[in-house]
């Protein structure tokens, strides 16, 4: 049996193959496949497939890497599409995104952010390994409705916490409502360490904004 589209994308994934995943993604946006579930069906289980096998020690770093920077170039085909496709101008309000402090980990972020935009919110994607400082700062300098804090690594985590007691410290805490997520992070996690809200995946973090933002 030929694979689909879907499974194509997964194991070009999980070999590492760049090229192979930006062809793909094309053909799967001239079969007119909503890019997003190109995302989730396809090139996210590669990701995570590989992810899976890092942990048991099956795979090297490296594959890692390849893995993660052929899922990058078949977003970069797709989530330009995710936004075309929802072009209406209207604005929800503001959404500040950043990954934690030590933790360079991007791809889910960057999958949140693409979805709120093209939801109609107007989106600050501060980057990676932003420190919790520059966060405050950043908060202090845009005054988002909504702060998301991403963490992919147990170790970061605390990172998060240490963002809401200084924006707490700051005075900004309720200024600004804090939501996190990243694999790792739970619900409990989020109301132990007194953030608004948590989301674990893209289209889960478009709707606690919306109520976030409906509610304030
Ligand atoms: C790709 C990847 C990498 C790439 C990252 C490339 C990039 N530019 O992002 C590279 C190779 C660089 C990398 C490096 C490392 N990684 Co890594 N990596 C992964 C992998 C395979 C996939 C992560 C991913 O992109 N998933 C796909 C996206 C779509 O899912 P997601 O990130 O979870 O995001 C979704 C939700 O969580 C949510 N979300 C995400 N952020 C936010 C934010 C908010 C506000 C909200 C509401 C929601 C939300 O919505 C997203 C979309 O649906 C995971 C395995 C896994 N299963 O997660 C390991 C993993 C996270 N990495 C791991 C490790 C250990 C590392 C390294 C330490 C390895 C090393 N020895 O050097 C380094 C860390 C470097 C650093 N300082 O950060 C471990 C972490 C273990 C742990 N619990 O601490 C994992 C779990 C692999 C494993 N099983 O061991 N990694």
């Amino acid at each position: 049996m030929t694979p689909s589209i879907f499974e194509e994308l997964e194991i070009a994934v999980i070999e590492g193959d760049s090229e192979q995943c930006e062809e793909l993604a094309k053909k799967s946006l001239d079969q007119k496949i909503p890019p997003l579930d190109a995302i989730t069906n396809g090139l996210a289980k590669g990701v995570k497939s590989v992810g899976d096998k890092f942990s048991k020690g099956e795979v090297f770093l490296v594959e890692l890497i390849m893995a993660g920077d052929a899922m990058k170039a078949g977003m970069s085909v797709l989530l330009p599409e995710i936004k075309a496709s929802k072009a209406e101008m209207k604005t929800l309000g503001k959404v500040m995104l950043g990954t934690v402090d030590g933790d360079i980990h991007s791809i889910g972020k960057d999958i949140v952010a693409t979805l709120l935009e093209a939801e109609g919110f107007e989106v600050i994607n501060i980057g990676e390994d932003v420190s919790s400082e520059i966060f405050v700062e950043k908060v202090k300098e845009h005054s988002p409705d909504i702060l998301g804090l991403s963490s992919l690594l147990t170790a970061t985590m605390p990172a998060q916490k240490e963002v809401i007691e200084m924006l707490d410290k700051a005075g900004l805490k309720d200024k600004v409502k804090v939501i996190i997520g990243g694999a790792p992070t739970t619900n409990e996690w989020a109301d132990e360490i007194g953030a608004d809200g948590w989301a674990g995946d893209a289209v889960s973090a478009v709707e606690l904004v919306k109520q976030l933002v409906g509610g304030n």
